[in-house]
């Protein structure tokens, strides 16, 4: 048991790691780490069910392991009496409990708790003292200097940087290894017939978990989502064994694949490991040194394990960077000047578009949608259709196991949406329904037919793609990555215009807006 006046550690649901920053080098007879189950939390949005199964899952595993090392935890669960239901409402009645002459605590992944974490020092007697989160290999201090005085900020410059700076798949004389930096030409084959990736494992629920799947289905029943069958890791023991099967099985055709859509198969070559790496189970470099060992020992090719460790050390951590750069602005950048409401089928997946159906299905079944699916599915229909971004925002936030705002947001407001003007993409990525039907077998089931390009039966991405082009010709026609389409545009002439624009005009007004309540309480 820690003496009187022990430093206070609050460890956040997403800050299940034991190297965590404000625990490292700390004496287990001076600590009484804090853990909070509530309702703001789980509440903020509806989260999906699974996501909240997830957190607390793992909260209470993360406890009981903390506990048979030998150290203190104050964990207050969700139906505790007198949960105060707020992070600085329970770190309050800790205090009142354990007397601590300071608090410790790791900068939070969201800017909101951040905010709720500085007023802090005023609010408590105590020295509170903040730990920068080092299991990012790159610091929001970093990435403000390096993002400094740029006038772009692209992701393939920061990467670089990335690979130089950790010395991964670099060789002896500083060159990339392979001679290229990026091999993404190498990375969007087309699914092959019959196609048939290896089992992701599932990890059947145990005690812990069963509990806490009753709890959010009495507390969250009207939350999105179907709460069973759950299959996450919620240990970093089983989360090491959901790696070790990615770098076994599936790393080898993670490449090629990597943009490839087939209905019904939800995971394809992808490592399914984003919800462990955002709650602390696993350590994004170590993943990107065990995928270069899988390069070096001959098991996976160069653009696989390129394009794996690209998403890790390159967009999780530039998108990081990214968020902290520009919060809290980003979160109501509309650039486009988007209105409209999200439709109701994308919470209830009914709808005759194939592709959205499906994406939508995966996603309600396992709180899950590959990153092909969350970008030229879910999120170019909400780009060319002009949802309003906070709707967007809340949509993705809501529905994804894996979804916290540092995340979340820069890819919904920069990479679909283009709501930030440009700031992330240098262009939208706007895509009529050939992007589909090359990429997926979506289309050839699908009521609507993607080869015709206007009325009733036409795939609606096709419409919709030129309604998008022709809404924002003012902004992108003199960006130089999309502004030669106008040409073909012009070239169509006014009846073929009008047909396409009023198309999509006539299926945008049998949108069905969402109810309210989905994504916030109202
Ligand atoms: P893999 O395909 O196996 O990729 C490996 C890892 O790379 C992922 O686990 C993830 O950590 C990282 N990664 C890949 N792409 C990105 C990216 N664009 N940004 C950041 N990290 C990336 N990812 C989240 O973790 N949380 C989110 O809330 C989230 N929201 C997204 C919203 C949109 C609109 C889009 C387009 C992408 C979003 N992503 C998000 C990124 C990506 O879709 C998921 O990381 C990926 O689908 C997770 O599955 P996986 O672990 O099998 O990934
Ligand atoms: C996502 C989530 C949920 C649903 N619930 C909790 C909770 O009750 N307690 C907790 O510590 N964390 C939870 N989380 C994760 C937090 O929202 C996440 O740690 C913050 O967003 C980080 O800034
Ligand atoms: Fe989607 Fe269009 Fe293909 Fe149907 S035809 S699956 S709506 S891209």
């Amino acid at each position: 048991m820690p003496g009187e006046n022990p430093i206070l550690v609050p460890i956040l649901g997403d800050q299940l790691t034991r190297t965590l920053a404000s625990l490292r080098g700390r004496a287990k007879d001076d600590t009484v780490i804090l853990m909070m189950e509530v309702w703001d939390e789980a509440t903020y949005v509806k989260h999906h069910k699974q996501k909240i199964v997830l957190i607390f899952s793992a909260m209470r595993h993360f406890a009981a392991e903390l506990r048979e090392a030998g150290w203190t935890v104050d964990y207050v669960r969700l139906t505790d009496a007198d949960n105060a239901h707020s992070f600085t409402g329970e770190v309050a009645r800790a205090v009142e409990r354990h007397a601590p002459r300071a608090i410790h605590v790791t900068e939070a992944g969201e800017w909101r708790v951040q905010q709720q974490i500085e007023e802090w020092p005023d609010k408590f007697a105590c020295a509170v003292e903040l730990f920068p989160d080092d299991r990012f290999v790159c610091s929001i201090a970093d990435f403000r200097e390096w993002a400094e005085g740029r006038k772009d900020l692209t992701m393939e410059h920061f990467y670089r940087e990335m690979r130089k700076r950790l010395d991964i798949l670099m060789t002896e004389d500083g060159k990339p290894v392979g001679g290229d930096w990026n091999y993404d030409s190498e990375n969007r084959k087309p699914p092959k017939k019959g196609m048939d990736p290896p089992q992701v494992p599932d990890f059947e629920p145990d005690a812990i978990t069963r509990e806490v799947i009753d709890l959010v289905g009495e507390q969250f029943p009207d939350h999105f989502g179907d709460l069973e069958p759950f299959r996450w890791p919620v240990t970093s023991d089983e989360a090491e064994q959901a790696a070790d099967a990615f770098f076994a099985a599936r790393i080898e055709k993670f490449g090629p694949y990597q943009d490839a859509m087939v209905h019904g198969q939800d995971d394809l070559y992808h490592s399914m490991l984003s919800t462990s790496l955002n709650c602390g189970l696993l350590d994004p470099l170590d993943l990107c040194r065990r995928a270069e060992r899988a390069y070096e020992d001959g098991r996976a090719p160069l653009n696989s394990v390129e394009g794996f460790i690209r998403q890790i050390i390159g967009w999780r951590e530039f998108v990081r960077g990214f968020y902290w750069l520009l919060m809290p602005g980003l979160e109501s950048d509309n650039a486009l000047n988007a209105q409209r409401a999200m439709p109701e089928f994308f919470w209830t997946g009914e709808t005759d578009m194939r592709c959205l159906a499906d994406c939508i299905r995966s996603t309600r079944e396992d709180a899950h949608a590959h990153h092909i699916q969350r970008l030229m599915v879910l999120g170019n229909f909400c780009l060319l259709a002009g949802i309003e971004p906070r709707e967007v925002q809340d949509w993705y936030l809501v529905v994804y196991a894996d979804a916290y705002q540092w995340v979340e947001l820069p890819n919904v407001s920069g990479m679909i949406l283009y709501a930030d003007g440009g700031k992330l993409a240098t262009k939208p990525y706007a895509a009529s329904g050939n992007y589909i039907n090359k990429m997926s077998n979506y289309c050839k089931q699908c009521r609507y037919s993607v080869s015709k390009k206007t009325g009733e039966d036409a795939c609606p991405f096709n419409p919709l793609y030129w309604h998008f082009m022709d809404r924002h010709r003012d902004r992108l026609e003199s960006n130089h990555r999309v502004g030669r389409i106008y040409a073909n545009w012009d070239r169509m002439g006014e009846e073929k215009q009008r047909a396409y624009l009023d198309s999509a005009q006539a299926f945008l007004d049998g949108l069905q807006p969402a109810r309210k309540g989905w994504a916030r309480e109202e």
